[in-house]
């Protein structure tokens, strides 16, 4: 478990130095180098407090609050995509918490709250799609794919990775967004075909495409401010938008019911709502949209009104049943079928 242990010093503005108790057990879903830096600088903020941040991907996380409801350790599970903390919401496994921030926030993130009853709140968006690499795109021949059809050419056989929807809310968030777009017999007809071109389900959602930074595969399906991320890191990565349309993410936050630090948990929870906390994500090299109508939109970030977004149903996709549902589909005749 990466477990990162820090001792406090400093005071903010929301909170009066010496407010903070001794301890916040934090799950962090993002990419673990943001988590790092959003600890750090809460701890450069906070007084007497140590942060005990484990990273893990947004279905992992969902089962681990699931796994701890009867003896809940975990205080506050920040970041990841939205429809495992609805689903957490939905099986009252997260507390109900309206915080002073929700008014500085944008609607998107504020109905995130209110479809959840304020069990969770929005705290960035991005959009889902691919980032391929070039240079191996241009050494083997491949053409370019702009369409999600197009990812199933056979000269794509083996050169695709994405991740496993149980442990990645990011390939969670790709099945929802495939039956969505075709109806959910076409979108499992269309997982078969591609599963053809897979070389790997990975744990977590960023990690296709990394491994196509690094040239390990053509391409990855991810969403696509981690395909810039490699970009701006100066890989050979050019980002890939789905012409039929694409779902997207609001990425969450929630305080676990019946935590040990519920005090603690709500200190961390406004600050990092506000437009300084979130202006740090940048600097982590993330560039999703963040949720604070003050914070200042990462100029990396791809550009959501020119992106042909789905009406994602997030209420739906979030719920308990329609995630197990769909889970437990992919399971049998698709993970259980990937190395075939
Ligand atoms: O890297 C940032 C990001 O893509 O990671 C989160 C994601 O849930 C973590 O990955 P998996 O759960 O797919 O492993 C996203 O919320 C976020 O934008």
């Amino acid at each position: 478990m990466n477990k990162l242990t820090i001792a406090l010093a400093g005071a903010t503005a929301l909170v009066p130095a010496g407010a903070m108790a001794a301890e916040l057990n934090l799950i962090c879903s993002a990419d673990v180098v943001v988590c790092e830096k959003i600890v750090s600088a809460f701890q450069a903020g906070h007084q007497d407090a140590a942060v005990n941040m484990v990273r893990l991907s947004s279905g992992e996380a969902y089962a681990k609050v699931r796994a701890e409801s009867r003896n809940p350790q975990t205080d506050l599970w920040w970041a990841g995509t939205g429809d495992p903390h609805l689903q957490a919401a939905s099986d009252r496994l997260t507390e109900e918490y309206k915080s002073p921030m929700l008014n500085q926030l944008y609607p998107w993130a504020v109905r995130q709250a209110e479809v959840s009853g304020y069990r969770t709140v929005g705290v960035y968006s991005g959009a889902l799609g691919w980032g391929y690499n070039k240079d191996i795109f241009a050494q083997k021949g491949i053409t370019p794919p702009a369409c999600w059809k197009d990812l199933l050419d056979p000269a794509l056989k083996g050169e695709i990775e994405i991740a496993d929807p149980n442990s990645s809310g990011t390939a969670y968030t790709t099945l929802a967004t495939l039956v969505q777009l075709m109806g959910e017999d076409e979108a499992f007809a269309y997982l078969k075909a591609l599963n053809g071109n897979i070389a790997q389900y990975t744990k977590s959602g960023s990690a296709p495409v990394k491994a196509a930074a690094r040239g390990e595969t053509g391409l990855g399906i991810v969403f696509q401010h981690d395909a810039v991320a490699q970009a701006v890191a100066g890989f050979p990565i050019v980002v890939g938008s789905p012409c039929e349309g694409t779902g997207y993410e609001i990425g969450s936050m929630s305080i676990v019911a019946g935590g040990p630090n519920p005090d603690e948990a709500k200190i961390f929870y406004d600050w990092v709502l506000t437009p300084e906390a979130q202006e740090l994500m940048p600097e982590a090299g993330s560039f999703q949209i963040p949720s604070n109508k003050n914070a200042k939109v990462p100029k990396e970030a791809p550009d959501l009104g020119s992106i042909k977004l789905i009406d994602y149903d997030f209420a739906t996709y979030g719920s308990s049943e329609k995630r197990k549902a769909l889970l437990a589909r992919w399971d049998a005749e698709i993970g259980g079928h990937a190395t075939e």
